[in-house]
């Protein structure tokens, strides 16, 4: 069996997505997704230019050693390009392997440990009525999490994760105004100051059932990041996401002598090297990697195994950069895991979007039902595809009061 052809597309409907389709001399196709937020086009380029020509002619069945090949045999190895690229890769030749075996991928990887998985939605508020009314809207719509962002009083631009009034929350990590970023201002005194009140409120609001998260967004320095976490523990959040920047493996340290909340960490991770010591030493309680740009699902698996040796669960990262495939492969994962903790799930719930990846993985109720259709389980429509081209956006950067840039 060859892999006889190999097309990329970039584009979508409000979203660039980056989608992988490798075609078998035997007339079966996988697809990968390879979407690196507001960089889409460098994994596509990599794909093109450097994977595609040498990957044309391998036998898509021997998805382990294709793995190694570009990983192990590209000198210069890792980083988020490069990893989207092969993960893309890796996820469509999974697809192939799910579709020769005529079954679906959680049955290779062992079979389901659950019927559905629990997901977590995005509640934003510019202020705190406006987040309580927001958290009230998912709650009705059956949801058992729900993640929670507010603005900050007194902040001189909304924090991370708010939208304008008039914005699509979904949108709000793609700025299409251009490729020069929008600049936001942070101040790290009056969130520490305010958000631990909110938090409680919010708890108070609701209740003891209903999980509670929140994203820091890697904007405490280690220090703030302990007196935080201490500070908000009465609140039982479910998690506290990405406290401090992740390069730093050993910063949780203080963190876990003075609190017990539990901590999520890793979606800008792009391979097990970045998460070993993190749970090893057991400084998280969730791993948040993505199968797209940690490299595909061969090495997530790995870390999935790693992570349960040390009683941390999966989180996977699914904000709305990802393309259904990629929560397709989470889906898959998370049917499986028997260290599964929860998914977020933003998807982009549009016609247009259903139209262009059909699939029958569903939700009802605040969890996700992964398909039983062979392989991945999503498919792909090149003549919607054509409808849609790449469009430059950002992220927005941002700079504390005085001017020094800090960590978006
Ligand atoms: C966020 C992300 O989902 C999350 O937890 O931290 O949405 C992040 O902002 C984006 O993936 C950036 O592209
Ligand atoms: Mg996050």
């Amino acid at each position: 069996m060859k892999i006889v052809d190999a097309k990329v597309f970039v584009g979508g409907p409000g979203k660039n997505y980056v989608t992988l389709k490798l075609v078998t001399d035997q007339g079966i196709y996988g697809l990968g997704d390879a979407t690196l937020n507001n960089r889409e086009t460098l994994p596509a380029t990599y794909l093109q230019d450097y994977l595609i020509p040498v990957l044309i002619g391998m036998d898509p069945r021997n998805s382990e050693d294709i793995w190694q090949y570009f990983y192990r045999g590209a000198y210069f190895r890792r980083g988020p390009i490069t990893m989207a690229a092969i993960g893309a890769i890796d996820m469509a030749l999974w697809d192939i392997k799910g579709k020769l075996a005529n079954m679906p991928l959680y049955q290779l990887f062992g079979g389901k440990s659950r019927n559905g998985a629990m997901v977590y939605a995005h509640a934003t508020g510019s202020d705190l009525p406006a987040l309580v009314d927001s958290v009230s809207h998912y709650v009705d719509k059956g949801y058992k999490a729900v993640r929670v962002q507010c603005g900050i009083p007194g902040m001189p631009t909304a924090s991370y994760a708010i939208p304008d009034s008039t914005s699509d929350s979904k949108h709000y990590i793609t700025d299409f105004s251009g490729i020069r970023p929008q600049e936001e201002i942070w101040d790290t005194d009056r969130y520490l100051r305010y958000m631990p009140g909110a938090l409680a409120e919010l708890r108070e609001r609701f209740g003891p059932q209903i999980r509670l998260l929140h994203d820091v967004h890697h904007r405490l320095l280690p220090r703030e990041a302990a007196e935080f976490s201490k500070e908000v523990e009465p609140v039982k959040l479910f998690w506290l996401e990405d406290p401090t920047p992740a390069e730093d493996q050993n910063a949780l340290q203080l963190l876990r002598q003075h609190s017990t909340v539990p901590i999520a960490i890793g979606e800008v991770f792009n391979s097990i090297w970045d998460c070993n010591k993190l749970i090893e030493n057991e400084l998280i309680d969730f791993i948040r990697v993505a199968a797209t740009y940690a490299g595909g699902i061969t090495p997530v698996k790995r870390i999935v195994d790693l992570a349960a040796l040390h009683h941390v669960r999966t989180g996977f990262h699914g904000a709305p950069s990802h393309s259904p495939l990629c929560m397709a492969a989470h889906a898959h994962l998370n049917a499986w895991a028997p260290n599964f903790g929860i998914q977020e799930y933003l998807v982009l719930d549009t016609p247009e979007c259903h139209a262009l990846f059909p699939s029958d993985h569903r939700m009802d109720q605040g969890f996700m039902y992964v398909s039983d259709a062979p392989g991945l389980g999503v498919d792909f429509d090149e003549t919607e595809a054509a409808r849609y081209e790449y469009e430059p956006g950002s992220h927005p950067i941002v700079r504390l009061e005085d001017g020094t840039l800090w960590n978006y």
